[in-house]
């Protein structure tokens, strides 16, 4: 047994398609041991799969599942028939060799896709060295069945070993995505992504990241991450680079170590990350990741309602947000704030906290993408509430998403108070328009080329935005 063909299954696009990076790190990780071959899916599906069965032979096959759906709480998408119809079957009737399953979205349900997709094996949680045991357990005839985060099947019955939580510095081999994909489309519209840390030890209520990557905090060497950045942009110029960390500010002094190390190892590279924390927001900090080249950030408070930010679980007060939006501003950081509404104790006075602060606190370029719906995923202190509060029935695997939204407000009441407030303000965007239309996208190229606007895309976006109608008649009476 020797060689290994991993299908991508992912053909999301909102936000824009992702690069597999997990499935690029596993090619990596094997490569040594054995024949690899990735199939990308993203944007062609199944198209060519068949070719890779007959041409190469997988002697096993892994899955990659990444999402269960899109997150959102009124007519969202659900991805995993899909990928059964488009992937799963179709390779079923090519191949009886053994199809192993992993991904974030098989580690928060790994009986559940075992059953649906029928699969022999699977890997929850991180999959380096795990998959590398289980495959090489199999090509030496011995039973994997005990390994650690290996999910088998038993009698009919299918067994989920938990992990074993590493609290070791975080060591993988380079993904170079590049060279394991055709990184073109993703070059054109997405972004080359790079992982610096796993782990969360935040205790965020609704929260999946630490199921999917362990509590304690393991983190790259600042060193390495950015010699993986200067030897990709070598190959790829004037290609953005993605922080993927659900917390790139955690644990402190990381994040800054990094931006020092790109500054000397990768100048001029160009970054972006998510999950900015506003726990962790220093002016140092900004002013170092503005140095080493990243033109934007994510800040993700959920609320800014003292009450709301205690609810959530958040890591941070009040008086530290505050300090991290001044820092932000004064600092011109280009930034997209994200909000969501709707968690336990939500109601129209904390809601009224929230806005008030997107006023004060918030300049009127930057975004602000309000979400509505809390996702309940198995095991987290929401779904704890949610079913004391008779919102999920105990019997409701959630697999089928289910979003919590604090009553008597509900979906419809907070959606309309919402929709109303972001009338009123061009930089909010209301649950369900979070996502520009082609239309607009299309305008914001144009706009750029025309008068070579050097700005984070988001700001374009929004001077479009304000340009329509009902705002520009609002910025008139003002
Ligand atoms: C970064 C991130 C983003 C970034 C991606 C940026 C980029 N350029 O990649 C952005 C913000 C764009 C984003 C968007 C979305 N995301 Co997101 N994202 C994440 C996050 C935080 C990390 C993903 C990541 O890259 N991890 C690093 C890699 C290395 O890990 P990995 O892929 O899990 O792979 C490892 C293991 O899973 C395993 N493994 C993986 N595949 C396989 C296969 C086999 C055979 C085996 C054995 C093992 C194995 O081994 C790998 C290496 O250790 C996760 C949460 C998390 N902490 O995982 C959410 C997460 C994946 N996202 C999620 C969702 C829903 C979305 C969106 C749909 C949200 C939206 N409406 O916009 C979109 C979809 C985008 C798309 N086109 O698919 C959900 C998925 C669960 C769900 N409910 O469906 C997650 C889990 C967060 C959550 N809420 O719980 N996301």
């Amino acid at each position: 047994m020797k060689r290994v063909l991993l299908i991508n299954t992912n053909t999301c696009r909102v936000p824009y398609p992702v690069a597999p990076l997990g499935l690029c790190l596993l090619a990596s990780a094997l490569e040594d041991a054995f024949e690899v071959r990735v199939h990308d899916g993203a944007f062609d599906g199944a198209a060519g799969m068949a070719e890779a069965v007959a041409d190469f032979r997988p002697d096993v096959v892994g899955l990659t599942v990444r999402n269960v759906d899109d997150l959102l709480a009124r007519g969202g998408a659900f991805f995993l028939d899909r990928v059964r119809d488009e992937f799963v079957r179709p390779l079923r009737a090519l191949t009886d060799v053994p199809l192993v399953l992993g991904g974030s979205a098989f580690s928060l349900f790994p009986a559940y896709l075992m059953d649906l997709y029928g699969a022999d094996w699977g890997v929850v949680a991180e999959g380096e060295h795990v998959f590398r045991d289980l495959l090489t357990a199999l090509r030496d005839g011995r039973d994997p069945s005990g390994l650690p985060g290996v999910v088998s099947r038993r009698d009919g019955r299918i067994v989920v070993n938990p992990p074993r939580c590493s609290t070791r510095a975080l060591v993988t081999p380079r993904a170079d995505v590049d060279r394991h994909i055709d990184f073109t489309p993703y070059r054109r519209l997405g972004s080359y992504p790079v992982q610096a840390r796993r782990g969360c030890s935040h205790g965020c209520i609704y929260c999946t990241y630490p199921s999917v990557e362990g509590r304690a905090y393991r983190l790259r060497d600042a060193s390495d991450i950015a010699d993986e950045i200067a030897e990709a942009a070598a190959r790829l110029p004037g290609v953005t680079f993605e922080f993927v960390d659900s917390t790139f500010n955690e644990p402190p002094g990381h994040a800054e170590a990094i931006c020092d190390e790109i500054v000397a190892r990768a100048p001029g590279v160009r970054l972006r990350t998510m999950g900015v924390n506003p726990g962790g927001v220093t002016r140092d900090l900004l002013r170092r990741m503005k140095a080493a080249g990243f033109a934007q950030i994510d800040c993700t408070p959920d609320s800014a309602s003292p009450r709301m930010i205690r609810s959530l679980g958040k890591n941070f007060t009040m008086d530290g947000l505050l300090r991290a939006a001044s820092v932000i501003r004064t600092e011109r950081m280009p930034t997209v704030w994200f909000f969501l509404f709707g968690g336990p104790g939500e109601d129209e006075s904390t809601i009224a906290e929230s806005l008030d602060f997107i006023d004060r606190e918030i300049a009127p370029d930057d975004l602000v993408l309000m979400g509505l719906g809390l996702r309940v995923y198995p095991g987290t202190p929401l779904h704890r509430i949610a079913l004391r509060e008779g919102l999920v029935r105990p019997d409701d695997d959630l697999v089928a998403p289910n979003f919590y939204v604090q009553p008597p407000l509900g979906y419809d009441g907070m959606l309309e108070r919402l929709v109303s407030a972001a009338a009123t303000r061009p930089n909010c965007l209301p649950p369900g328009e979070n996502n520009p239309t082609t239309d607009m996208l299309r305008q914001a190229v144009e706009m750029r080329t025309r008068d070579s606007l050097a700005e984070p895309m988001f700001r374009t976006l929004l001077r479009i935005r304000r340009s329509w109608p009902q705002f520009a008649r609002l910025a008139a009476t003002k």
